[in-house]
């Protein structure tokens, strides 16, 4: 659910800067119409329903069957990534899943889109990390095969994973988070930025600044560390840490999705403001169906 409302704040300034949302909205803090309705998902939620569907069917990620159910469930009107329609498209062909990914980019994409969609695979094994790992990479690898779209991916499923695990009661010590998701992060570059982020939340530090420091972009080395950011800068406030989320501009329905999806792991549903909830799309596949998906998760991880 932190996924969706995150995904659905941000979906109607993706692609605008930081300044130019600030000058023309000030702080967002509504659901605003947009092309598809206020309250409607993209590409982000649709990708993270697929694969908490294949969790609950399967109780883990079985890659063909993830492969299959992103085409299954895909909508065109969703604002997908270009290298993941190509991906979509050669799976729809027949191509085996492992050998899909070519078809974006010879070396894989490092794009966000496995990191945005993967706060199930952290939730429903937040209790034993390396599995959680484990079952990180081989989602991502339905799509994204570049080492950095892979590392990115498993990284917002540890903080994920970490964000649970913590006392919704307490603040979360955002130091200590940091060093403990250093301990799993192989790439020098995530380690940078996570580093950098460390550094950031010691003061003040307008939307501008951390979007040209952390980044606000489509590839999960520029979006996944920001995301940890503005989760911990506000942890405790699920608004607050979505809504600065978004303030950030560029890939803001991504970059809220991600944030959404660690305060909500982190305190919970109902810590989402009921103005929010009642603004989402509440379809086929909408509000009720995820929020059932997600009892279906609990229950799983119960047994
Ligand atoms: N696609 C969008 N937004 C575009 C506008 C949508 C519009 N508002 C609408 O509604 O229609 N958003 C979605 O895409 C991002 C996730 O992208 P994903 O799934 O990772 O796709 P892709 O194409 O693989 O990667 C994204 C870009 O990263 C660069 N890139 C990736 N790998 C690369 C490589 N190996 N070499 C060079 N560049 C690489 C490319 O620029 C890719 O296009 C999310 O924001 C989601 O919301
Ligand atoms: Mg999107
Ligand atoms: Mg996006």
């Amino acid at each position: 659910m932190g996924t969706f409302t995150g995904d659905a704040l941000g979906m109607p300034f993706e692609g605008l800067s930081a300044g130019k949302i600030a000058r023309g909205f000030g702080r967002i803090e509504d659901m605003v119409e947009a092309r598809l309705g206020a309250g409607t998902y993209t590409d982000d939620t649709e990708m993270m329903i697929g694969l908490a569907e294949i969790l609950a069917e399967h109780g883990h990620v079985q890659p063909q069957a993830l492969a299959g159910r992103l085409v299954y469930n895909f909508n065109g009107d969703r604002g997908y990534g270009g290298g993941s329609l190509k991906v979509l498209r050669a799976l729809k062909e027949g191509v085996p899943w492992d050998q899909a990914p070519k078809a974006a980019f010879a070396e894989g994409s490092m794009g966000n889109g496995a990191a945005m969609r993967i706060a199930p695979v952290g939730v429903l094994n937040h209790h034993d990390l390396e599995q959680l790992e484990k079952e990180a990479e081989i989602s991502a690898k339905v799509t994204h095969t570049h080492p950095l779209g892979v590392e990115g991916a498993k990284l917002q499923a540890l903080a994920v994973g970490l964000a649970a695990k913590e006392d919704s009661k307490e603040r979360v010590d955002s130091a200590r988070f940091l060093e403990e998701l250093k301990i799993y992060t192989k790439e020098t570059s995530f380690n940078n930025a996570l580093n950098c982020a460390d550094r950031l939340l010691a003061r003040y530090h307008d939307p501008e600044t951390i979007a040209n420091e952390l980044g606000n972009e489509v590839t999960a080395l520029r979006s996944v560390p920001a995301s940890i950011y503005c989760f911990l800068k506000f942890n405790g406030d699920f608004k607050k840490s979505v809504s600065e989320a978004v303030s950030l501009g560029g890939d803001t329905d991504t970059i809220g999705a991600m944030t959404g999806a660690l305060a909500g792991a982190h305190l919970g549903v109902n810590a989402i403001p009921a103005e929010w909830l009642d603004a989402l799309e509440n379809g086929e596949k909408g509000r009720d169906y995820v929020m059932e998906l997600g009892r279906r998760l609990y229950k799983i991880w119960e047994q």
